[in-house]
Formats: structure tokens, C-alpha cells, sequence
């Protein structure tokens, strides 16, 4: 039985490729320093893969920044505004496509990055032109392939398929269908395979993820023809699906003149029956049964107890690999000394999960007795997670058991609440607010650090943080803002800061995994039942209160959110784990508003992205996840006024949803589009207040007033001026000091200038 690893995490153990990639950028190393960290890397990972028991490795996956990139640069995929001309594209041009500029050359708008399915990992957003032309336009693969082999390794090149590669880009210059554009594309496939098939690479992995999403029929028919045209001189090729079943792509899947077939046997165990029912005699079938989007140990026994007879049935076509690739998971378990050592033991990293494929194929072919100890000590994690008291806290399952329906309901209606906050706050027309956190200084930095390793005492690192977040306030007071935030001074990211303090959350010091680039993510672990064992904001609000007698609004991060980012564990459904969150937050929400704090903020930036990829799944999931936020939301007067804050969403699919929210406030991204994400507000007739972002934080840019003024105006063409509120696009936590104090002055000033235009006091 052939062991085998759809893709390895490539930042490596100790963020090596992020540290080289950042002093590359920075000028302060050369090109041949970071190719000479990525080789390292890539032997490393390859060597690690070999030694845990793996025949083949795969090849290509590696990638500077992002494995979408690669493909556009392999196929010559460069907007014409990089000005690129060369036969073959170089490492530049590609950090300037990612990042809109590189240490060498002009800089140009950088490419649009969006989410990879349903996970937390960000690709480049392929741009076709209407006369866009194809090309090998790199030797990356080719290079990588022979540096394997020079090794001594058996290498699987990674490709992702050509209607994947199309179904992720985006048409620019007309709006043309990009399948005309497949025809093209697959002659660069044959010219790839076929240099592979020269290179003497015997197996071809070929990712064709899209064929668990809802497929319009017109893209499922193409994958026929132009399979039919990779046939003929190249390797051996596995089609590999993942993230889903196949359902309706079942046929098509299992019939397209290929080798192999890959299916993910942990999000979908269900579709093993008609995959078997469905696939031709001389095929291989590679199952995914290793999760790879999460950071449990695989119950090897039970899991020998449904391969068994599939080896049974398919003898050698059988093979075993994770779900998907191990881009989704941290590097090594190993670097976890610190971890409480029963959660460890619960836990497998990528180097783990590669060593769980191993040993389920060992004793696939070689029986039990032979891997005995390993699946003893397999068997011991599962039964002390099964019976672990920090897993199963009975009141917290009673609590959930019996909530009624009233919690997730307000007291009144918005209109009602409306009234009651306007008495409690008399704000003027166009209030002004962020949305919460301010830029974190070095010094703070640095306090943090040092407090976690011991070298800063806690009383002295809150000394630094309540300065920081008096001065946070004093400069709001000065700029002339309405609602205050207290800046977030204690926070490091929004989902590990609430995490460290509630039960049944767990961290690492290394599970790092790839976000986006050389930006990488610390998902806190969910291995129990979540409770709260004392106030987490509380202190930080009403200190920051203290300072001004304008509203300061109290920041929490949403149920949704949190189990959105986070490794949730896979023995409670998601709706629970929801839930019990939800009722952390909601204690934390009541004991904010006894504190005085009259308007709460419950951000929710991954609502969107928790939506299923199958139509079928998505009442479901807004159902419990409108819930969740009302229960957290919900235990509070008529008087406190609850905000949300939503990040880049394609709100039109959602809008009932977001509007169920009923949220007093929801703020929004829409500054990119220039106001134009409103329309589906005001096509929703969305009856609540909302704050469209006036100007875009992620760049440096500093908002003109009448620019500001101008997207306001715009906005009230959707949404009556009563209802609106004037505040940036995002947190400012990434930007400087200087841009954000300009920044911030305009908004203010663009909203003092419209309140007067309407004759309304300031
Ligand atoms: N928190 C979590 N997930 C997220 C975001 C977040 N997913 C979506 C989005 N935001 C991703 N964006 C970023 C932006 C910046 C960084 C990571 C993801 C980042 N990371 C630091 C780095 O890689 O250097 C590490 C930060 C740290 O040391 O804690 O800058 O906000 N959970
Ligand atoms: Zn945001």
C-alpha cells in the first residue's frame, strides 16, 4: 500500500522561509541567500517525509509565497501593468505581483488576494486577459523535480488542474468567459507533462479541488474534453479532490482518462461507497483518511478497522495519504515542550500525520503485530481523550442544553432600542468611531515579549499598557472622534488574546501556519468544553473609560470568529462548540454593561467565510451561526447598543443573515469598492444603523476630507444619514502613527463639514 503526502507545509519549523523572505524585502540579503534558506527547506521537508515512510514525495508545492502565484507564473499569467517581457519570468516580477513592489523595479498595484475554499490560507487572484495567451514562462517545477532526484527522492510534481487554475482567476479588461480561455491553457499542460514524463517522473499529482463545490455544468462538461488532451506522452497521473464529496461530480471523477483518483474520506467518509461503486477496476483510489485541515491524532485502530477491508477489495490499487495537503497545519509537535503533556498527546502536527500514513499502510500490508506499540500508544491518546475530565464539563453542556429561545433575543425591537440609546447617547449626525485597535508601538512589542519569557514582571507590563492606552484615548479626545475605543494595547491577534483566557483552549509557541505570503497565523486548539472563569476585558474598558466622559466602546472578538480561527476539536459539532463560546461572551457582555459600558462591539470578520462550500450546508450553518452572536449578544438593555464589524465580505449571499444579526451597528469594508458593497444593504432595505468603511487601511495612503466627504454622500444614496456612521474600513493596528493621526483628522473634519451642511449641530 503506497503511503503518500498531498503537500507539505513550506514556512518551515522555525518561520525560516518567512524570516528569509522578510530580510530579502528589506534589501538586507540577496536572492541567493533566500533560494539557499528555500533548498534547505524543501531537502529538509523531503528528508522528514522519506524517514517517516514515505515512497514519493511531492514536488512543487514549495513556493515563495504562494502555490497560485507559481501556477501564473508557469503559465506566463503577468498583467500587463508589471511591464514584464522576458522569455522566462523572474523572482521579482513575482514579489511584485504579491506585494505591488520588490527591492528592484517601479512599483505597481499589487495582485488581489482572496481565501483558498473555506480555509484561512489566502491565494493570488490569477488576472486573464480577454486575448490572454499561454506560455511555459518558468522552470521552477522542472528545477525543483531535479533537485529531488539529484537527492535521491521519488518526486511527485504538484500541478494545480486547468479548471481550477480558471475557476480561481478573475476576467479583467471585459467581462469575457474565461473557459474560452481552457483550450489554450491545456497545450501548456501537455507541454509541462510531457518535460516531466521526459525528467523521468513517474506519478503527476493534479489538484482539481473545484470538483467539490456546486460546479455550474457548463465547467463540469470541460473537464472531459481537456483531460482527453493530456493523454499521450506524460507520467501517470493522480486527479486529486479535497475539502468535500464529489456528489454531483461523482461520474465525471471517476471516469476522466487518468490513473488515479484522490478523495477526502475526513470531511466526506460518506462519499468511500459510491467512489468504490463508481471507479474503473485499473485505477488507483487514494484515500484521504489523515485530517489535514486540523491538529488531532488519527485513532489508528479504528481507522485499520475501515481500511482493512478496503485492502481487502482493492489490494494494490489502494492508497493512503491526508485529507489534503498539510499546508493547513503547523510543521512539527515536537517543538512543543511546553504543551500540558496529556493535550499533547492528543495532537499531530504535518511531521506527525505523515508518520500516522506510514503506520496505517505498514500494517496495511505487514498486519497489526508489526507496528504494535505504535497503535498501543495510539489507542491509550484516544481512550484518555475520550474520558479526559477538562473535555467534559457538565455544566457547561446543561447550559447550552437548556437555553431558551428568549436568549437570543433583544428585549425590543432596533427601533425601540434606537430610541432608548439615543437618550442614553446623544451623539450628533454622522457619529465617528474606529474599529478598535490602534498601531502597536515597538516598545509594546517588546514589553510582551519579554512579560512571556519572564524577563518583564506583570506589574510593570501593565504600567506600559496602561500608558499606552492613555494615550490612545487622549489622542481621540484631541482629534475630535465620538465613540472611543481603548486601542488593544493588550492584545497580540484578536482570536489568541480571548482564547488564553477561557478553559478548553489550548496553545502552542510554534503551530505557525501560512496565511498569506510570509504572514503566518498562531490558530489557538479548542479541545474542551469553553467556559469562562472571569471577566477577559473588563479592567481594560473601564480603565479607558476612566480617562473621558465620551462613550468608549467595549471590543470582543465573536463566537463565530473564534471557532472560525481556531483548531476546533472534531468531538463536538460545530454548532455546540458555537454555542458554548456564545455563552462565554455573553457573561463577558453582561458584566461589561454592569460596568458602565454602554455600547459593546462583537466583531465577526470570518462570518462570511464559515459558509459551507455546497449550497445545500449554508441554511445550517447561518442558522447556528446567527444564533451563536444573538446568545452573545442578547443578555443585554435596551440601552447598550451592540456593534458588529465585518471584514472584505461578499455580503449579497448573507444579507438575511446579516440582518438577523441585529446588531444596533455593523460596520463594514466597502472602501475598496468605492461604497459600491452598499447596494446590497440598501437592496436588502437593511433596517439597522450601519458604518461603511469611508477610506481603506491596508494602504498608506492618507484620505483627503472631500474624498471622504464624497464616499458619505455617496452612501446616503443608500442609506439615510439618520442611520450612518463615519468610521475607517478596518483596524488600524497595521498602520503607522503618522497616517492614522491625518487619516483620522480628515474623517473627523469630512464629518463635521457634512453635519454642517445639513444644519445640524456639531
Ligand atoms: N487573526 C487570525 N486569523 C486571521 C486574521 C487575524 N485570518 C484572516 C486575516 N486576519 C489574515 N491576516 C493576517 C494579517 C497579519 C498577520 C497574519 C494574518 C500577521 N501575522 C504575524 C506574522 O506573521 O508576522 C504574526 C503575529 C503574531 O506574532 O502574533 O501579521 O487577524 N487568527
Ligand atoms: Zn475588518
Amino acid at each position: 500500500t503506497i503511503a503518500h503526502n498531498l503537500g507539505f507545509p513550506r514556512i518551515g519549523v522555525g518561520r525560516e522561509l518567512k524570516w528569509a523572505l522578510e530580510s530579502y524585502w528589506a534589501g538586507k540579503t540577496t536572492q541567493a541567500d533566500l533560494l539557499t534558506t528555500a533548498a534547505n527547506l524543501r531537502a529538509q521537508h523531503w528528508q522528514l517525509q522519506r524517514a517517516a515512510g514515505l515512497e514519493q514525495v511531492p514536488v512543487g508545492e514549495f513556493s515563495f509565497y504562494d502555490q497560485v502565484l507559481d501556477h501564473s507564473l508557469m503559465f506566463g499569467v503577468v498583467p500587463p501593468r508589471f511591464g514584464e517581457s522576458s522569455e522566462r519570468i523572474g523572482l521579482d516580477t513575482y514579489f511584485r505581483m504579491a506585494r505591488g513592489r520588490a527591492p528592484s523595479g517601479e512599483p505597481a498595484a499589487a495582485c488581489e488576494m482572496t481565501k483558498w475554499f473555506d480555509t484561512n490560507y489566502h491565494y493570488i487572484v490569477p488576472e486573464l486577459q480577454p486575448d490572454q495567451r499561454f506560455r511555459l514562462a518558468s522552470d521552477k517545477l522542472f528545477a525543483e523535480v531535479a533537485e529531488a532526484q539529484a537527492q535521491g527522492f521519488s518526486p511527485r510534481p504538484v500541478l494545480i488542474g486547468p479548471l481550477t487554475y480558471l475557476w480561481l482567476a478573475k476576467t479583467k479588461g471585459g467581462d469575457f468567459d474565461r473557459l474560452k480561455l481552457l483550450d489554450p491553457l491545456v497545450g501548456v499542460y501537455q507541454e509541462i507533462l510531457a518535460r516531466l514524463n521526459e525528467q523521468g517522473v513517474d506519478w503527476v499529482q493534479i489538484d482539481e479541488p473545484i470538483l467539490v463545490l456546486d460546479l455550474p455544468t457548463e465547467w463540469l462538461r470541460m473537464f472531459e474534453g481537456s483531460y482527453g488532451r493530456l493523454a499521450g506522452n506524460r507520467p501517470r497521473l493522480l486527479l486529486t479532490t479535497y475539502f468535500g464529496a464529489l456528489e454531483g461530480s461523482l461520474h465525471v471523477a471517476c471516469h476522466l482518462p487518468v490513473d488515479g483518483l484522490h478523495v477526502d474520506l475526513v470531511r466526506a467518509p460518506g462519499q468511500l461507497e459510491p467512489v468504490l461503486a463508481k471507479l474503473p477496476g485499473h485505477k488507483v483510489l487514494s484515500v484521504g483518511v489523515v485530517d489535514g485541515r486540523n491538529i488531532w491524532r488519527t485513532d489508528l485502530t479504528q481507522e485499520l478497522d475501515r481500511l482493512e477491508p478496503l485492502r481487502e477489495r482493492l489490494g494494490e490499487r489502494l492508497w493512503v495519504a491526508p485529507s489534503c495537503s498539510l499546508l493547513h497545519v503547523p510543521v512539527d509537535l515536537a517543538r512543543e515542550e511546553r504543551l500540558d503533556r496529556g493535550i499533547r498527546s492528543w495532537l499531530a502536527f504535518a511531521a506527525q500525520k505523515v508518520a500516522e500514513v506510514a503506520v496505517l499502510c505498514r500494517a496495511l500490508d505487514q498486519g497489526r503485530d508489526a507496528v504494535a506499540e505504535v497503535l498501543a500508544d495510539s489507542d491509550r491518546a484516544a481512550q484518555s481523550r475520550r474520558t479526559s475530565p477538562d473535555i467534559n464539563r457538565a455544566e457547561v453542556r446543561k447550559r447550552v442544553s437548556e437555553l431558551g429561545a428568549d436568549a437570543a433575543r433583544r428585549r425590543s425591537s432596533y427601533s425601540e432600542r434606537a430610541k432608548a440609546q439615543r437618550e442614553r447617547y446623544p451623539l450628533p449626525l454622522y457619529p465617528t468611531t474606529t474599529i478598535g485597535s490602534f498601531p502597536q508601538t515597538a516598545e509594546l512589542r517588546v514589553a510582551r515579549r519579554d512579560f512571556k519569557n519572564g524577563r518583564l514582571d506583570a506589574a510593570s507590563y501593565e504600567t506600559v499598557l496602561r500608558e499606552r492606552i492613555a494615550h490612545d484615548v487622549q489622542v481621540q479626545e484631541r482629534w475630535g472622534l465620538d465613540v472611543l475605543v481603548h486601542g488593544e494595547a493588550e492584545r497580540n491577534d484578536m482570536v489568541e488574546y480571548f482564547g488564553e483566557q477561557l478553559d478548553g483552549f489550548a496553545f502552542s509557541r510554534n503551530g505557525w501556519v501560512q496565511s498569506y505570503g510570509s504572514r503566518c497565523v498562531k490558530p489557538p486548539i479548542i479541545y474542551g468544553d469553553v467556559a469562562r472563569p472571569g471577566p477577559m476585558t473588563v479592567a481594560w474598558t473601564t480603565y479607558a473609560q476612566s480617562l473621558t466622559e465620551r462613550p468608549m466602546k467595549g471590543m470582543l472578538t465573536g463566537p463565530v470568529t473564534m471557532l472560525q480561527w481556531s483548531f476546533a476539536r472534531d468531538d463536538l459539532d460545530r454548532d455546540e462548540i458555537a454555542m458554548q463560546i456564545a455563552l462565554a461572551l455573553r457573561d463577558e457582555v453582561i458584566d461589561l454593561e454592569k460596568a458602565g459600558i454602554g455600547i459593546i462591539q462583537i466583531d465577526e470578520p470570518a462570518f462570511r467565510e464559515g459558509l459551507p462550500l455546497r449550497r445545500a450546508a449554508w441554511r445550517d450553518y447561518l442558522d447556528w451561526a446567527t444564533r451563536a452572536f444573538r446568545v452573545s449578544a442578547g443578555g443585554v438593555a435596551d440601552s447598550t447598543q451592540i456593534h458588529t464589524h465585518m471584514c472584505y465580505s461578499e455580503f449579497n449571499d448573507i444579507m438575511t443573515a446579516i440582518a438577523e444579526l441585529d446588531a444596533d451597528v455593523i460596520t463594514i469594508e466597502t472602501a475598496r469598492s468605492d461604497m459600491e458593497l452598499l447596494e446590497a444593504f440598501s437592496d436588502f432595505d437593511y433596517p439597522n444603523e450601519i458604518g461603511p468603511g469611508v477610506y481603506d487601511i491596508h494602504s498608506p495612503n492618507v484620505p483627503a476630507t472631500e474624498e471622504i466627504v464624497g464616499r458619505v454622500v455617496k452612501a446616503t444614496r443608500s442609506i439615510p444619514a439618520e442611520r450612518l456612521w463615519i468610521n475607517p474600513d478596518c483596524g488600524l493596528k497595521t498602520r503607522g502613527w503618522k497616517e492614522v493621526e491625518a487619516s483620522l483628522r480628515n474623517m473627523v473634519g469630512a464629518a463635521r463639514l457634512l453635519r454642517d451642511a445639513s444644519g445640524q449641530p456639531r
